[in-house]
């Protein structure tokens, strides 16, 4: 995709703001400075895109409070200056701005663990019963965002030759888009000296991608503060989601949870207050080139031989894989009863295959997490008296960190994904699945909830996490799957993700981006 061009009719400047930071620097005693690399996925792909524009990133310092204290500074340099052998000077070419933020203890808790991950999480994922009641924490929230969005205004104040593109991330800043728009009519930062800030001329495009679900009109209007965080979103020009499902809901909610909008179904705009915030799916890809690069290296090879023999895995056992954040949305537990009901009712698969777990701890402060990794441990030990034999394991389940070569050479390895989230977003996991397959392609087993369902239902075996009896059926045909049908499949699914991979998400944004300020927040074509 022709970023270059997007962004220059997006507009002079780019400002990004998410929760996450795509680098974690950390100070030696020595004074010593090392540098963890963005992860795969989004954050490598944007990082690809800010140096390409020198923009600025704005993200919370997380885990870091003592850098601040090293170096009194909060903004590098990205690749910054003494990280010998951190920076990968091949493709590095251009630098670009990271702002972080750094949150006091009561500040992370409040705004990250409560609201965000106990309030937001579970009523976009449409599990009501795990929402907290957040209290003071809607306080550290409105702080916090606050905080980004003063962030973000003199990020584009120095940007602002013309109007710069500030492009938000998730449910974290549901907020931020409307604290900034107030910054931008009015005097920041206290200064009480009447001068309106340099930001207050330029008019920035706000555009917003929101990575989870929006939920059914009738799940959000339990959401106590429903009303402030749709204002929030609506001082968005752009507001990106996954699938139209996710858009549809959100039109409605706007139309029933907020007083004063004017919303256009067929157009899929929402007016209010003098703005016109346009609604946009947009699924997101994976960078497929990567990712079959790296199941491909040395790296990979050696990973899967090493894993089968460290785990006691027979060279000629068949393996299914699942790999998920230990989060209660991720449908780990009701794969486990699957399997256990595979090998139950389909005898004929005992000794056969492997079902390989990984399974990455994810918020384990919370106590929704915490129990979760208990009932998926309990699940796995069920599953595994129950059926394991002297040379044979049911289930093998690790959460070890894997690289990102390991990965990929365990997707390759692997005859089928079981990717069966109870309600996921998108789901990544399926995509690079597909992106790693080889010669001798694998099935992909993928629940209806997830977005990516959308998009590759056509060509998996579809399952519904809850229906054991079926989920069981299901696999044993994934098992049992012909080599036509397999290739078949698997063809039509790669040539799927191929045309909608990261780069190609990256331009649709872009495009809308372009649409909708060229529009001036009219509307735009597609
Ligand atoms: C949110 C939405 C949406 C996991 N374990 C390891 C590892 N991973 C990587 C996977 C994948 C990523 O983590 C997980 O991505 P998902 O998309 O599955 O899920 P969330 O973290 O919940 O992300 C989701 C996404 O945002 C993007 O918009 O798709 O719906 O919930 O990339 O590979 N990577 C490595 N080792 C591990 O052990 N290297």
């Amino acid at each position: 995709a022709d970023f270059d061009r997007l962004l220059s009719a997006a507009g002079d400047g780019l400002v990004v703001a998410s929760n996450r930071q795509p680098y974690r620097h950390d100070y030696g005693d020595d004074g010593e400075v090392t540098v963890d690399r963005p992860a795969g996925g989004l954050t490598a792909g944007l990082d690809e895109v800010m140096r390409r524009v020198d923009g600025t990133w704005i993200a919370w310092g997380d885990g870091e409070a003592d850098a601040a204290v090293v170096d009194g500074d909060d903004t590098v340099s990205v690749p910054p200056e003494g990280s010998e052998g951190d920076t990968d000077s091949g493709d590095a070419n251009g630098t670009y701005t990271l702002r972080r933020l750094w949150l006091d203890e009561d500040e992370v808790q409040g705004y990250y663990y409560e609201v965000a991950n106990q309030v937001l999480w579970p009523l976009c994922h449409a599990a009501l019963g795990t929402v907290e009641s957040c209290g003071d924490a809607w306080t550290d929230y409105r702080r916090v965002n606050g905080q980004f969005a003063d962030a973000m205004a003199a990020a584009a104040a120095t940007d602002a030759d013309g109007d710069p593109l500030v492009w938000l991330h998730d449910y974290h800043l549901a907020l931020a888009p409307r604290r900034l728009r107030d910054r931008l009519g009015s005097d920041i930062g206290g200064r009480g000296d009447g001068a309106t800030d340099r930001t207050a001329g330029a008019d920035p495009t706000l555009a917003h991608t929101w990575h989870i679900p929006w939920p059914s009109w009738d799940t959000f209007r339990a959401c106590p503060n429903r009303g402030a965080l749709l204002d929030g979103l609506l001082g968005n020009d752009l507001l990106v989601f996954h699938v139209p499902r996710y858009c549809e809901s959100f039109l409605r909610s706007a139309d029933r949870g907020l007083d004063g909008t004017a919303v256009d179904f067929d157009a899929g705009t929402v007016d209010y207050r003098d703005r016109t915030t346009t609604v946009r799916a947009a699924p997101m890809g994976v960078p497929v080139d990567r990712i079959r690069e790296q199941a491909e290296s040395m790296e990979a090879t050696g990973f899967r031989a090493a894993f089968r023999k460290n785990r006691g895995i027979d060279r000629d056992t068949r393996l299914a894989v699942g790999v998920d954040r230990l989060d209660y949305t991720k449908g780990v537990v009701q794969r486990l009863d699957a399997f256990e009901r595979l090998f139950a009712e389909y005898p004929e698969h005992r000794g056969e295959v492997t079902f390989v777990q990984v399974g990455t701890e994810s918020r384990s402060a919370i106590p929704a997490y915490a129990d979760y990794q208990d009932r998926v441990e309990a699940a796995v030990d069920r599953v595994d008296d129950r059926f394991a034999t002297d040379d044979w394991r049911p289930v093998v389940y690790t959460t070890d960190y894997v690289s990102d070569e390991g990965l990929a050479g365990l997707y390759r390895e692997a005859d089928l994904a079981v990717v069966s989230p109870v309600r996921d977003g998108m789901n990544l996991v399926a995509q690079e699945y597909v992106a790693a397959g080889g010669d001798d392609p694998g099935v992909l087993v993928l629940s209806d909830q997830a977005g990516a369902h959308d998009t590759l239902g056509e060509w998996a075996v579809s399952v519904r996490p809850h229906d054991t009896e079926g989920f069981a059926a299901a696999l044993d045909d994934a098992l049992s799957m012909p080599e036509r049908e397999r290739r078949r499949r698997a063809n039509a699914l790669t040539d799927s993700i191929e045309d909608d991979d990261l780069d190609s998400w990256l331009g649709d944004v872009l495009g809308a981006v372009a649409r909708v300020a060229s529009a001036d927040g009219g509307v735009p074509t597609r």
